[in-house]
């Protein structure tokens, strides 16, 4: 018997880049398995390496099927990400924290019943941090209030999976405004 999810998930990975060959974004990113039940969750992940045994400048982005875990995907395009950077590196139980952040997306614990702004959730390896983040369809901006109260839900729930201190906090930034500043270091939008 199968415990079927109420989305179907698909996990990506974005390869570190080799010294020879084609290092575009779009030559690292790859499309590795699509799956909508519990078991097929448990089967991968623990067929696949841990986020701690992955090299430097890896990424593993868990997306709703149909969505590119790209700035560029029209679902993403007026959207953005809350995150967190752990600096400790050797302190801080990645592997732990990103189960509990692909379970809580998958299990739909992340949002409020009715709504569906989460597109995915990534994490990844840098050399001096990990980043955990969750992508948002809409990044707050429109005039309809509700949006930008979900996304501050969404932050608040992102910040407890990560069992973060109220003095360490989560950022909100648009991908426009990443796209723009060639990475993630854009200025928050939000914080919680
Ligand atoms: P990052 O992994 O978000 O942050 O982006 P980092 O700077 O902490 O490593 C690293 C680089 O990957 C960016 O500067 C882009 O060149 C590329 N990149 C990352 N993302 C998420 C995208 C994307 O969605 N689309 C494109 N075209 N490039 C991306």
């Amino acid at each position: 018997v199968k415990h079927p999810l109420m989305n179907k998930w698909t996990l990506w990975f974005t390869k570190p880049p080799s010294p020879k060959g084609e290092n575009n974004w779009n030559d690292l990113l790859k499309e590795v398995v699509t799956f909508d039940s519990v078991e097929e969750f448990w089967g991968i992940y623990n067929n696949i390496a841990k986020t701690s045994e992955l090299a430097l400048k890896s990424d593993y982005h868990l997306f709703k099927a149909g969505v590119r875990p790209e700035w560029e995907d029209p679902q993403n395009k007026n959207g953005g990400k809350w995150s967190y950077q752990f600096k400790e590196k050797r302190a801080v139980p990645i592997d732990e924290l990103w189960l509990h952040v692909m379970l809580a997306a998958i299990g739909e614990t992340l949002e409020a019943e009715d709504d569906k702004e989460i597109m995915g959730v990534v994490v990844n390896v840098r050399k001096a941090f990990f980043r955990i983040g969750v992508w948002t369809k809409s990044s707050g901006g429109g005039k309809t209030a509700p949006s930008r109260e979900s996304l501050m839900e969404i932050g608040r729930k992102f910040k407890e999976v990560l069992r973060l201190n109220t003095n360490e906090h989560c950022e909100f930034s648009g991908h426009t405004e990443s796209a723009h500043s060639g990475s993630t270091r854009a200025k928050a939008k939000f914080v919680v």
